[in-house]
């Protein structure tokens, strides 16, 4: 394969952006679109300086040791890759509870010329109460940047410190931009950084309501974590890259236009720029991420390990588009010109690129965090119209099998959740599924009451892991179709 390479312009770039989460998603997905922006502008005020806050230093290390350049390998299938070199991101600093750069990086926040703050530091990286989306006054981070706010260890202290030293220095705020996968996480950081900065400053508190600005964005691309397998591939092409990162071809950003301080011409660059994000983000977490969840837990328990080997399965495939006909789209108001039945054909086929190694483990994670917006808010919508909800329910119950620690088979794999301990805790004290279910649906954080008390819910989710238990992954993909 000779792949398209695309290199930087090397263009002279000041930093007008700060970015929380130096992960694989920021450098394959916005530092692209700033490269692009810088290339057509050959330069100018939209360079990024971006932190790693609680783990990778090493990356941090390596970024600085190369001159802040990296790779970026986009297949689009097994013989069509893109190489892009990127220099978008200037300045890379670590920071966080074992940081040595936490005072730069708060220093550059603070700069008149830095006028977007974005994130990417996942769902838990918020300290928001899945279900509600409160701030967890009781997570001990969050409880660290209550007592120390001028040492945060976490994004939302990191923003309420940089906005307090503006307002401090007289100094316009940035916006602060979420590319997390959250619904309204523009929203959801507002209200996190308004009940921390009432902690510390009531006027701190009502000054970031009234003049910061919190555009809700979404943001697509399937950007596995590296491996060895993936490093090898493109040393093979003469790419000998630590921080290279491969993604898919397909690329999608939608940002609510609220920006005061100004922002890059992104509306050049690909991205939408919109009034209301909503629509697009509750469609693409209800149907990628709600699909990808499914193949997730379903797929870990039949012991597949990638998502192209989940859909290289007709039943796996059955499973998905059904799920998204019958128990997302409906629950969807898209704005017209949007067809869900094409997006649905699309992402299919985003799945089945084999060039990708998306492990489902990876996309297992976390699930504490992820079910309520991907599956139970859909599900809540569809009881409430009589719709259908067995898929959900389904993937609710593999969910909850997946939490045991091992496969249908028996074999282990990691829980990798910030409640890996209570769902440990449940599955050893409940050992018939009626009592299990029963214990997993009374978590509230994860299952809003009203969800967890709903009789059809329950009874769905209750014979589903049944099913499940006794006849495994087939029996329960056809078991669906009986229905
Ligand atoms: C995945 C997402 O790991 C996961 O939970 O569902 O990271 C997914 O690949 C991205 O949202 C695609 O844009």
């Amino acid at each position: 394969m000779t792949p398209t390479s695309i290199p930087s312009v090397h263009a002279p770039a000041e930093v007008g952006i700060v970015h929380l989460g130096l992960g694989a998603f920021h450098r394959a997905h916005q530092a692209v679109y700033l490269e692009r922006n810088l290339a057509r502008h050959a330069g100018g005020p939209w360079g990024i300086a971006s932190a790693n806050l609680r783990s990778n230093r090493r990356l941090v290390e390596l970024m600085r040791e190369r001159g802040q350049h990296y790779h970026v390998a986009e297949y689009a299938d097994s013989d069509t890759l893109t190489l892009r070199e990127i220099t978008a991101i200037r300045e890379t600093y670590y920071a966080g509870p074992d940081g040595e750069d936490l005072d730069a990086l708060l220093e550059r926040m603070s700069e008149p010329d830095v006028r977007i703050v974005t994130l990417t530091v996942t769902e838990k990286g918020y300290h928001l109460d899945p279900a509600d989306g409160r701030l967890r006054l009781d997570a001990a981070p969050i409880r660290h940047d209550i007592a120390s706010p001028a040492r945060p260890w976490t994004a939302p202290g990191m923003l309420v410190e940089a906005l307090a030293r503006r307002r401090a220095a007289g100094t316009p705020p940035f916006a602060v931009l979420s590319c997390d996968n959250m619904p309204d996480n523009g929203k959801r950081v507002h209200r996190a950084a308004i009940e921390l900065a009432r902690h510390r400053d009531e006027r701190l508190a009502e000054w970031i309501a009234d003049a910061v600005a919190f555009p809700c964005s979404m943001v697509d691309r399937i950007v596995p974590a590296m491996s060895d397998d993936a490093f090898q591939r493109l040393s093979a092409l003469g790419i000998d890259d630590p921080a290279a990162v491969v993604c898919e071809a397909f690329s999608q950003w939608v940002i609510e236009d609220d920006f005061p301080q100004g922002r890059p011409d992104w509306e050049h660059d690909g991205v939408q720029m919109v009034a209301d994000v909503a629509p697009f983000e509750t469609m693409k977490l209800r149907m990628l991420n709600g699909s990808h969840s499914l193949l997730a837990y379903l797929g870990a328990l039949a012991g597949i390990e990638t998502v192209a080997e989940a859909v290289e399965r007709p039943e796996f495939v059955a499973l998905l588009r059904r799920y998204m006909r019958d128990e997302a789209a409906p629950t969807l108001a898209m704005p017209a010109g949007i067809d869900l039945e094409a997006y649905a054909d699309r992402l299919i086929e985003r799945f089945a690129n084999d060039s990708l190694h998306h492990r489902l483990q990876q996309i297992a994670m976390d699930g504490s965090q992820k079910l309520p917006q991907r599956w139970l808010a859909g599900a809540r919508k569809q009881l409430d119209t009589g719709g259908e909800i067995g898929c959900t329910a389904l993937g609710v119950a593999a969910w909850i099998r997946y939490t045991a620690g091992n496969d249908l088979a028996g074999a282990r794999h990691p829980v990798d959740d910030p409640m890996a301990d209570t769902f440990a805790t449940l599955h050893a004290d409940h050992r018939g599924s009626e009592a299990l279910i029963a214990a997993f649906l009374g978590l509230d954080s994860v299952f809003p009451r009203d969800l967890a008390d709903d009789a059809r819910f329950s009874a769905a989710v209750l014979e589903a892991y049944r099913t499940l238990d006794e006849g495994g992954v087939e029996r329960s993909l056809t078991g669906l179709d009986a229905r």
